[in-house]
């Protein structure tokens, strides 16, 4: 009797366990599509602040977003007599925007991290630092749900990566950008999210320390139940300063997902070109994002619904299971 009781018991469980697994094959993020648009910019050359290929690189990005149906405006800026431009992406239809994505597209006029001397003085063709990043942001404008676009802004930072070369500063695109920033605006923004190296062969993502502890936590949770727990590793990195910093310094919470401790062996060298980048490593990281993004915005529509068992079902179930079984007892005796 009381084996017949357990087995019952048991079976009610399990089918009143949520059912809360949402895989990374039901996510519609393409690796190799956001590979392609990783290519397409290096096609251009290297892309440094001012120069020609950037300004045919950015013409580029601006078309893509457009033909997935994004507004998209250039902020203007000029730096040390250097024409430089913010792409930003909103949706065509109505704006809400509470959620920030960025990556910045512009690359570093300098290999001054080479091991060879002799190439310190080429430019960087920035395949990860700087297009695996945008990458990834120009397949998430592809696959976002059109439900959930009016909450996002997408933001493409220039002149991030020439810091201590001919006195330029790290991060101006963005510091510039959160500088014309309102009160107003900076009050409904609820995360600033940094897409930054993430397109390494071999991409290991440390838990960067200036970002915002919480907000980095439910990334990493949901990298861990996609499987991703091998590239984002559950250990502290160091403190970069990076497009995320303006953000966080006018209150908004903001994370760095950036291959770093220690940066890619390709970081700031000749050798960051496609050929050490993956499709793969592009995918984890923008799953992880849509997955987190669609989540947020409290959006299910395209994926399987949850099934959850009604605890009143159960909890019915149960009483009934127990009462024909005291029944039977009852009855069986007599
Ligand atoms: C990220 C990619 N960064 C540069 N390229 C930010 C950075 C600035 C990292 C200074 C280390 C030092
Ligand atoms: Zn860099």
């Amino acid at each position: 009797m009381r084996t017949t009781l357990l087995v019952l018991l048991i079976l009610y469980s399990i089918i009143s366990i949520p059912n809360i697994s949402l895989q990374a094959s039901e996510l519609e993020f393409d690796g190799d599509s956001a590979f392609s648009y990783l290519e397409a910019q290096c096609d251009f050359g290297t892309r440094p602040p001012g120069s020609e290929n950037l300004t045919q690189c950015r013409g580029y990005i601006v078309d893509i977003l457009r033909s997935f149906g994004w507004d998209v405006i250039l902020q203007n800026f000029t730096y040390r007599d250097v024409d430089c431009a913010n792409i930003v992406a909103h949706d065509s239809v109505s704006q809400n925007v509470s959620i920030i994505l960025g990556a910045h597209y512009d690359t570093r006029p300098l290999a001054d991290h080479d091991p060879n001397p002799e190439n310190r003085d080429e430019s960087v063709m920035g395949a990860n630092d700087g297009a695996s990043g945008t990458a990834v942001l120009m397949e998430l404008a592809r696959i976002l749900p059109t439900q959930i676009r009016n909450k996002i802004e997408l933001v493409f930072f220039d002149a991030e990566d020439s810091g201590s070369i001919n006195g330029w500063q790290w991060i101006v695109g963005s510091n510039y950008y959160v500088d014309q920033m309102s009160p107003e605006i900076i009050a409904n923004i609820t995360m600033m999210i940094l897409v930054d190296m993430v397109g390494d062969t071999n991409l290991r993502l440390q838990r960067e320390l200036y970002s915002t502890r919480d907000l980095q936590n439910e990334v990493w949770s949901i990298a861990a139940h996609l499987g991703y727990d091998a590239i984002f590793q559950d250990s502290n990195g160091g403190y970069i300063i990076d497009d995320h910093h303006p953000f966080l310094n006018v209150g908004i919470p903001s994370l760095d997902i950036i291959h770093h401790d220690p940066f890619p062996a390709t970081w700031h060298t000749i050798h960051d070109i496609p050929d050490r980048c993956n499709p793969d490593s592009l995918e984890s990281v923008g799953r992880v994002l849509e997955y987190f993004i669609t989540n947020t915005t409290g959006w299910t529509g395209e994926y399987e619904p949850n099934f959850v068992f009604p605890i009143e079902l159960t909890l019915i179930g149960i009483f009934s299971v127990v009462a024909i079984i005291t029944i039977a007892v009852y009855i069986r005796r007599k």
